[in-house]
């Protein structure tokens, strides 16, 4: 992962580059800055002709699934436009870390990001509902719910936090991962575990008996490595291409948390395209949602596979030990979904 001073320091630049760019073709929009069309054919078509060049965050490594997805999408946005439409992915966190990515897609100094509710739901607190831990009892399960009204009333309330929410991404069901093994609830108790910055997860984490220690996600392998934290939690794709298996080789399948994540276009982005140009961005949105849901189910197998092949320690719990975890966090639904309590029955009624 970049160095984080580092990292600020070239969003920055980037962003007066573009600044500079928008500036010099007269436009208003910082980074959405049209520039002449390319390919005339394109422009004769439905839309306004206009050519953009957006910029899009990402956090994960290239080999990610969300990732991937990411640049399917921005493939696809580019042949469905003709090429008038082009998105630059900025992996690894080279534009900053997670929070920072959604604070510039809100004011409009970055166009795209991918987000984990942890994460969204500081910004849209409704969205602490679809966060509490085991809420889901399967991945299917969650997509139905995501996919229906449910779903959409939820990325339709990030408009509120000037975003457009486009889709959504799998991102599996999180477990905890530690230096030394645990293999049931009373393990875990007094450990100092990694969590994101989220109000929840760190409630989640008191709850089940252990310390949580907010910390951003491109520094957990070396806390990991110096000791400043016991463990961490993440879902399997995450555990496996950032490697914080090599400092922390003890996976315990508890499945507490299934955050879903969000692609998200900024307002202001938005707000300069054509309706027709919309349409693209939102078909091609959809389509690598389906694209990422494939490609996390496949991904999620073979982390675990290749986890364990590097020698990781993998627990799995037994139903009246995993009963303790889900009892265990009972009180965060008072908490954080007391005036939600008949969407949670929809949720869970939900096959
Ligand atoms: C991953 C997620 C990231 C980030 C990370 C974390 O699963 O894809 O966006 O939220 O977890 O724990 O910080």
């Amino acid at each position: 992962m970049m160095n984080k001073a580092i990292s600020i320091l070239l969003a920055g630049t980037l962003a007066c580059t573009s600044i500079l760019a928008g500036c010099s073709s007269g436009q208003a929009s910082s980074s959405a800055a049209p520039t002449s069309a390319g390919n005339s054919a394109a422009a004769s078509a439905d839309s306004s002709g206009k050519s953009y060049t957006f910029r899009f965050s990402e956090i994960q490594a290239t080999t990610h699934p969300a990732s991937q997805a990411d640049a399917k999408f921005v493939d696809l946005v580019q042949e469905k436009s003709n090429g008038r439409i082009k998105i630059q992915v900025y992996y690894n966190a080279q534009l900053g870390d997670e929070k920072s990515g959604v604070q510039q897609v809100q004011y409009g100094g970055l166009d795209f990001t991918r987000a984990s509710l942890g994460v969204l739901s500081g910004f849209d607190q409704k969205l602490n509902t679809l966060s509490l831990p085991y809420l889901f009892s399967s991945s299917d399960q969650m997509w139905n719910v995501l996919n229906g009204d449910i779903g959409k009333k939820f990325l339709d309330g990030i408009s509120s936090s000037k975003m457009v929410g486009l889709c959504w991404y799998d991102a599996g069901s999180r477990n905890f991962y530690t230096k030394k093994p645990v293999t049931d609830l009373s393990g875990l108790k007094n450990m100092k575990i990694r969590v994101q910055e989220s109000s929840l997860m760190m409630d989640m984490v008191k709850a089940l008996g252990a310390s949580p220690t907010p910390m951003d996600y491109g520094e957990v392998y070396s806390g990991l490595q110096n000791g400043v934290i016991d463990g961490a939690e993440n879902n399997l794709p995450s555990y496996e291409s950032t490697k914080h298996y090599e400092v922390a080789p003890n996976l315990l399948l508890d499945g507490h948390s299934r955050l879903p994540e969000m692609m998200l276009c900024s307002q202001k982005t938005w707000d300069s395209l054509s309706p027709s140009d919309q349409k693209i961005i939102q078909e091609c949105a959809e389509e690598a949602s389906k694209v990422e849901r494939q490609l996390w189910a496949d991904s999620e197998k073979s982390a675990l596979d290749e986890v364990k092949s590097k020698g990781v320690k993998v627990t799995e719990l037994s139903a009246d030990e995993l009963k303790k975890f889900q009892d265990a966090v009972q009180p965060l639904y008072e908490k954080y979904a007391k005036d939600n309590l008949d969407l949670i029955k929809q949720i869970q009624n939900t096959k």
